[in-house]
C-alpha cells in the first residue's frame, strides 16, 4: 500500500527525500506519474487537482500540508468520508511564534514610527512602555496561537487568547465564544488573529471589531485574507482607531501591484511568509501520525468539517 504526493510539480524534489527517510520501504507515487492508484492508502496534498482522491479505492487518510485546509477547496470532489489531517509540525509552528513575536515587538516598540523618523533624520526617543503593561490578544487560540502565547508570555507581554471552546493556560487570560470576544478586544492593544478561514469566520476583522479594541491598536494578521474586510482596515487606519498594521495574507494572492495596501505607510506588508510548513518535520509529523493509525489509535489534528476547521 503506498502514499501517494498529489500536488503540483516543483514540490515533490523537496519532499521525496524526507518523506522517504520518515517511512523507509513505504512506496510513494508522485502524481502525475502514478502507476496504481488502488495502491493509495494515505494521500499528501496541496492544492490537489480536481478529481484525483475519488480514484483512490483504498484511501484512508488524507494530510493537508497546509495547517490551513482552504486549499482543499481545488479538489470539490474530494471524498467527503475520508479523514483529512491539518498540517501540525514543528517547522510551521516555530515559523509562526517567530512571526508573531517579531510583529508584536515591531508595534510593543513603535519601530514603524522610528521608521518614518528615520526617513525625516529626526532624533526623538519615544516613551517607553513596559512590556507587562502592553496587552497582546490572540484571536484563534489553538496549535499556533497557544505555542505563540507562550513566547510572548516569557517576553512578560500581557497576553489573552480567545477560542470557540474554553480554553486554560498559566498566565493568560482565556476568552472564548461570542460572549467573551467584547471583553478580549476591550483589552487587545495589539490583535493578532490566527483563525482558521470558516464561514463563522471570513471577514470577522471589520469596522465593529475595530471599534471595540482600545483607540490606536495594532492588527497582525497571520491567518487569511478572507478574515479582513479591505476597505474597513484603510478605514479604521485613516481615523486613527487602529495604528497600524502588520499582514501577511491576502485575498487574493498575490497581492495585486496596484492594491493600496503596498504603499500605506501604516502597513507592514510579507508576501504570505509567516510561516512555512518544512518537508522534513512534516514527513516525521506524517509518519508518525500514521503509525498511530496503524497502531489502532485515532489521527492527530483531523478536521472536523461541520466546523470546517
Ligand atoms: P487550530 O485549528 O489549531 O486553531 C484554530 C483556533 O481558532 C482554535 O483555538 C479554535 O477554537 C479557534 N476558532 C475557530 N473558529 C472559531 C470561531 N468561530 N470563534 C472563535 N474561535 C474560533 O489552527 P492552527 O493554530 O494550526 O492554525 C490557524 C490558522 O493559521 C490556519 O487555519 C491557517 O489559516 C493559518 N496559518 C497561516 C500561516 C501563514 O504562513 N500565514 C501558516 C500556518 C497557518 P477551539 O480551540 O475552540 O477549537
Ligand atoms: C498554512 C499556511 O496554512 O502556510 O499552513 O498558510
Amino acid at each position: 500500500m503506498s502514499i501517494l504526493f498529489l500536488s503540483y510539480d516543483e514540490r515533490a524534489p523537496r519532499w521525496l527525500p524526507h518523506l522517504e527517510a520518515a517511512m523507509p520501504g513505504r512506496e510513494i507515487q508522485v502524481w502525475p506519474e502514478v502507476e496504481d492508484l488502488a495502491r493509495v492508502r494515505y494521500a499528501v496534498v496541496c492544492q490537489p487537482p480536481a478529481g484525483v482522491l475519488k480514484q483512490c479505492p483504498n484511501l484512508e487518510a488524507v494530510f493537508s500540508m497546509w495547517a490551513g485546509i482552504d486549499h482543499l477547496k481545488s479538489d470539490p470532489e474530494r471524498p467527503p468520508e475520508i479523514p483529512v489531517v491539518r498540517m501540525v509540525e514543528r517547522g510551521l509552528s516555530t515559523g509562526m511564534c517567530e512571526y508573531v513575536t517579531m510583529q508584536v515587538l515591531f508595534h510593543h516598540r513603535r519601530m514603524l514610527d522610528y521608521r518614518e523618523q528615520q526617513a525625516r533624520a529626526e532624533w526623538k526617543p519615544l516613551p517607553l512602555v513596559p512590556a507587562w503593561t502592553r496587552t497582546v490578544g490572540i484571536m484563534g487560540f489553538g496549535e499556533l496561537g497557544q505555542l505563540a502565547a507562550e513566547k510572548l508570555v516569557g517576553l512578560e507581554l500581557q497576553v489573552a487568547g480567545w477560542s470557540r471552546s474554553p480554553k486554560s493556560m498559566d498566565g493568560v487570560a482565556c476568552y472564548h465564544g461570542e460572549d467573551g470576544l467584547d471583553a478580549f478586544l476591550a483589552r487587545s492593544e495589539i490583535l493578532v488573529c490566527l483563525l482558521p478561514l470558516t464561514e463563522a469566520t471570513r471577514g470577522v476583522l471589520n469596522a465593529q471589531l475595530f471599534a471595540k479594541l482600545p483607540r490606536g491598536a495594532c492588527l497582525i494578521n497571520a491567518a487569511r485574507g478572507g478574515h479582513l474586510v479591505e476597505a474597513d482596515l484603510l478605514a479604521a487606519l485613516d481615523s486613527g482607531q487602529l495604528d497600524s498594521a502588520s499582514l501577511d495574507v491576502f485575498d487574493p494572492e498575490p497581492l495585486p501591484s496596484d492594491h493600496p495596501f503596498w504603499s500605506h505607510p501604516r502597513i507592514v506588508l510579507t508576501p504570505h511568509v509567516a510561516a512555512g510548513t518544512l518537508p522534513e518535520t512534516a514527513s516525521q509529523s506524517i509518519a508518525a501520525n500514521i503509525a498511530r493509525h496503524e497502531r489502532g489509535e485515532p489521527f492527530d489534528a483531523v478536521v472536523d468539517f461541520s466546523l470546517g476547521y
